[in-house]
């Protein structure tokens, strides 16, 4: 029997660029944990989606995007193999962003910015260029199904595995 592949991506990203509107398109039966924000909603805890491809199982774990909830994006990374960076092209660059790219570069965590919102007028994608490092960038739309799914595939395309040990990849 072949052996299983079985992969965690975790995404991150600030207050509202979309990470749990990504996991909703992507897996329909996907879990979030929110509470009401502004006439919206808001991640109070964490989002759970899958995708199963060609034998690999890939878990993808949707994180807070408020700054008070660091404790929680340190215990969804523990283990990660992989994460994705969530920026919302219709604003500038802020701080946190930057907090969360410079602490993904140093934890030495494979990963990948997806500019999101890019089927709005308001996206402006080329602003980004040069703003993340060596890392790929890739413009998405969090809405687009399709979109989404080749996004997330390809990268997990280019991941390995880790020794789930719970020592890997953590503190960001
Ligand atoms: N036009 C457009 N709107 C989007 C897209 N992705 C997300 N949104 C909207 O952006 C808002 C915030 O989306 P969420 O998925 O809740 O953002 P989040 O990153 O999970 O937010 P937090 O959990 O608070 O950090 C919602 O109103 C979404 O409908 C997109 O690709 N295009
Ligand atoms: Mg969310």
């Amino acid at each position: 029997m072949a052996a299983e592949r079985k992969l965690k991506i975790v995404i991150f990203g600030a207050f509202g660029a979309g990470k749990t509107t990504l996991i909703k398109t992507i897996d329909a039966e996907s879990k979030h944990i929110e509470a009401n924000c502004a006439g919206g909603t808001t991640t109070v805890a964490l989002d759970f989606g899958r995708i199963q491809k060609d034998g690999c199982h890939i878990h993808i774990f949707g994180t807070p995007g408020q700054e008070r909830f660091e404790f929680a994006r340190e215990i969804i990374a523990t283990g990660m193999d992989g994460a994705i960076l969530l920026v919302d092209a219709t604003s500038q660059i802020d701080d946190f962003t930057r907090h969360l790219s410079d602490s993904l570069h140093e934890a030495k965590v494979p990963f990948i910015v997806f500019l999101n919102k890019c089927d709005g007028a308001g996206a402006n994608p080329e602003m980004f260029c040069g703003q993340f490092g060596l890392s790929e960038i890739r413009k998405v739309s969090a809405k687009d199904r399709r979109q989404c799914m080749d996004a997330v595939l390809q990268f997990a395309g280019t991941l390995t595995p880790q020794c789930h040990n719970g020592h890997t990849h953590n503190n960001v």
